[in-house]
């Protein structure tokens, strides 16, 4: 998978290139290439943004030197990338955004500041590619270069031989809808507190039951509204 990130702080990603994401780079499992949109400016003050129509606070990012740096960064004589615009103002990325993507041979993520980036941007982009304007959840951060950084992340641990282990992708919490229950390791016992006996009695079925039982209870405590969200017959309602 190819993956090109635009932003004014390309420094914000060098993370990518730590621990779990480095080793996928080194592999060549991903390749990752950051760009800096001011190298797009044509004016001495390299600007990127201007005073909202309209009015109001904040600035906007110009719509001139994001054309410009998608028509480069995009082009292609194949098939075009699918183009990512974190924003607060997105559809929610879930695990089956990353799922979806992870599919995908090219991503090119768009990072704006500010307000935003010129709505034509993104309407222009659109003539030419798929496009998707996502966010990570209900707060606000300065810029999508954090929640850049939570994508490529949440995508590139499903690429095969990204992962040490395969089968912890598909035990992880929302791959079957619900959160994962604890986990527990040696000692036995650690200040007093022991490990569920359960888990150390053998026996393979009874520990699957407690497993889901434990998911079932975290998930309503804590997010009931992804067992509202459920089919019934998903919760084994069958058996009950
Ligand atoms: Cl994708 N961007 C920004 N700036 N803030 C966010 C977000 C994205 N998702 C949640 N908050």
């Amino acid at each position: 998978m190819r993956i090109d990130v635009i932003t004014i702080f390309p420094e914000y990603l060098t993370p990518l290139r730590e621990a779990l994401l480095g080793k996928a780079i080194e592999r060549e499992r991903i390749s990752v290439g950051v760009h800096d949109l001011r190298d797009w400016t044509h004016d001495v003050h390299r600007s990127v943004d201007d005073s909202p129509y309209g009015g109001g606070p904040g600035m906007v990012m110009k719509p001139q030197v994001w054309g410009e740096a998608l028509d480069e960064v995009c082009a292609t004589s194949g098939r075009p990338p699918r183009l990512v615009v974190p924003t607060p103002a997105g559809k929610p990325f879930t695990q089956h955004t990353a799922v979806r993507w992870s599919r995908e041979p090219w991503l090119v993520v768009a990072c704006g500041r500010y307000e935003g980036i010129d709505q034509r941007v993104i309407a222009d982009a659109a003539r030419r590619m798929p496009v998707e304007e996502v966010s990570i959840g209900d707060y606000v951060l300065v810029g999508g270069e954090v929640a850049t950084l939570a994508m490529i992340e949440a995508v590139a641990r499903l690429l095969p031989g990204v992962l040490g282990n395969p089968a912890s992708a598909e035990q992880d919490s929302f791959s079957d809808g619900l959160l994962e229950g604890p986990c527990y390791t040696r000692p036995e016992t650690w200040r007093d507190l022991s490990v569920p006996e359960v888990l150390r009695s053998g026996d393979h079925a009874a520990i699957a039951r407690w497993r889901r039982d434990q998911a079932l209870e975290r998930t309503y405590e804590r997010r009931r509204d992804l067992l509202d969200a459920m089919p019934g017959e998903s919760l084994g309602s069958r058996d009950r």
